[in-house]
């Protein structure tokens, strides 16, 4: 998910000790796609054990450390969707997240370009997500994490969703062996059966973010609700779906990375939405015989004049920004809450 505002400081929170254990479920006995279908369908979310192979993790690990991680330009980031410098922990490990590794420059980073292009259109990631919808994928927006900045739980479909709201699909890709310390990304299983919060009226994302936040937080805490959090291995994916309540815990190690990608996928016969209420028109390419967007994709001069002066004029453009969703909303209305 992204917000349109400059800098996200959320004290909304979950920690390690509020996740219960993944109760040792086996997810690699769900041998059939109707098996797996099922479960998906039931708990809100799956888990396919090595699905991607090790060498390819590794690379990518190996070719973010060799490019990005001396670049000190501007990049999209995943919380703000503004260009931002690296922001370091004290260990040196980033802490903003990118935003479409797809789209960064080939001539830049041409390696990280190359190896997220053949793990993100890899046969095995969209043949997984294909079994969940039955039909084809278009992958519409990915990340990059080093670091855990620690994600605040919410509903993906209050940024991006489809038209008939709950068929998007994210898929949390571990590069390497998540440590418990790093802090977990956590789902609620079932809770994609829920309405915590609509992007709209005291909630919309444009003046009421933090509020939102509240809510689902406050809600997850007053239901008692089960998160859970799977231990996840190099190569292990998890999905789940745009109607289901997840986040990541809080680090208590600040020097453990969680290297890892995450895609957001709608089947090709969807409408894909931002903020419940706007139609966005993707252009996919073809990668490896699958769909694949690469919005503001800094190989095209335009989106690299864009970038640069999205980056001269840091508190304008993320206003302007606002300004456009919030009016958008209005316009275009929301779902109202239950
Ligand atoms: O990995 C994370 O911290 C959060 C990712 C997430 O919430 C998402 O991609 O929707």
């Amino acid at each position: 998910m992204a917000e349109p505002s400059s800098k996200v400081t959320s004290t909304f929170k979950i920690t390690g000790d509020d996740i219960s254990s993944s109760a040792g479920f086996n997810y690699g006995s769900l041998a059939s796609p109707e098996s797996r279908r099922a479960y998906f369908q039931q708990h809100g979310y799956l888990v396919r054990p090595g699905l991607i192979g090790k060498e390819l993790c590794d690379r990518a690990t190996l070719c973010f450390e060799r490019e990005i991680k001396s670049y000190d330009g501007y990049l999209y980031r995943q919380a703000s969707a503004n260009p931002e410098k690296h922001e370091r922990n004290a260990t040196g490990r980033i802490m903003n997240p990118l935003l479409n590794p797809l789209s960064l420059s080939s001539r830049r980073f041409p390696s990280f370009r190359a190896v997220s292009e053949q793990l993100l259109s890899s046969g095995e990631l969209f043949g997984a997500v294909e079994e969940i919808f039955a039909e084809p994928a278009v992958l519409v927006q990915s990340m990059y994490f080093e670091g855990n900045p620690g994600t605040w739980p919410h509903q993906d479909g209050y940024y991006l969703d489809t038209d008939t709201p709950g068929k998007l699909t994210g898929a949390w890709i571990a590069l390497e062996d998540i440590d418990e310390r790093v802090g977990r990304f956590y789902i609620l299983p079932g809770s994609q059966r829920v309405d915590a919060g609509s992007n709209s009226g005291n909630l919309n994302i444009a003046e009421n973010h933090d509020r939102y936040k509240k809510r689902v937080h406050d809600y997850v805490r007053s239901q008692h609700l089960e998160i859970r959090a799977p231990i996840l291995r190099r190569g292990d994916v998890l999905f789940w779906s745009s109607r289901t309540i997840h986040g990541a815990s809080m680090p208590t190690d600040p020097n453990l990375s969680r290297h890892s990608y995450t895609a957001h996928f709608v089947p090709a016969s969807a409408r894909f939405m931002q903020y419940e209420c706007i139609p966005v028109t993707v252009s996919p390419a073809t990668v490896n015989r699958n769909s694949v967007c690469r919005p503001k994709d800094q190989n095209v001069l335009m989106n690299r004049w864009i970038l640069a002066l999205e980056a001269r004029a840091p508190r304008l453009f993320p206003r302007l920004k606002k300004a456009v969703i919030a009016h958008k909303i209005k316009r275009l209305g929301g779902r109202q809450s239950r």
